[in-house]
């Protein structure tokens, strides 16, 4: 351990031991960030994401230099559908759906181009990567065996989409005992009223699952 830092943020200040801190990076994946993806197909603009790029390269890189750890996930499929329950295949009335093969491979099936994560917030040596069949890190992955083989208490938590695999994320993490921080502008809606609401639930009622707070309080606290 090493001396707990404090920040500004959401229902109150939030204290953490960046050596028991990780930042998890959630589904920042050309899928879900790029024309021609998984996200698109359904339907989403998916140029409000975004915003969410720039400032989360700003919390790597003060992550990195700082020592913390850091753990990417990517939303994804085995590429004979295997760990793909039908109704996740078959829920809405996507154009392409998952497996079909798009402009960027097939739509959301790990080891494809579009499923993996963008040029700007490519993972670094030592940085572990996730793969999930599901909205939430824990279901059917190793997060939560990484964590606590880490010793990991609390999470900073950044990626899209915020009301989708960030709050569900979110919430298994904070039943798990976790203290999580939500970063308002590294997390990405494609729909701007989720994103306020959604940021808005986390804190509310005392932070009923987590704290959030601007990336800028925590690269502040960490310099
Ligand atoms: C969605 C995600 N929205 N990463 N996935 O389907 O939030």
């Amino acid at each position: 351990t090493s001396a707990p830092l404090t920040l500004l943020a959401r229902p109150y200040d939030f204290t953490f031991d960046p050596a028991t801190t990780a930042l998890v990076v959630i589904d920042m994946q050309r899928d879900f960030m790029e024309p021609g993806g998984f996200g698109e197909s359904l339907g989403n603009d998916v140029s409000q994401l975004r915003s969410t790029i720039e400032p989360l390269a700003a919390v790597l890189a003060a992550v990195r230099a700082a020592g913390l750890t850091v753990i990417h996930t990517r939303e994804g499929h085995l590429p004979d559908l295997s760990d793909l329950p039908p109704a996740k295949l078959n829920r809405g009335d996507a154009a392409l759906k998952i497996g079909d093969v798009g402009p960027k491979g097939r739509i959301l099936i790990r080891g494809e181009y579009g499923q993996d994560i963008i040029d700007e917030l490519a993972p670094v040596e030592g940085e572990i990567v996730i793969d999930k069949p599901g909205k939430g890190a824990f279901y059917a992955t190793s997060f939560g065996d990484v964590l606590a083989e880490k010793g990991i208490k609390s999470l900073v938590v950044t990626g899209v989409t915020t009301e989708v695999c960030v709050h569900t994320t979110v919430r298994e993490a904070n039943d798990r005992g976790y203290e999580c921080l939500v970063l308002s502008d590294c997390v990405g809606s494609y729909f701007p009223e989720f994103q306020r609401v959604a940021l808005e639930m986390i804190a509310a009622q005392g932070g009923i699952f987590g704290w959030v707070a601007p990336s800028a309080a925590f690269i502040d606290a960490l310099a």
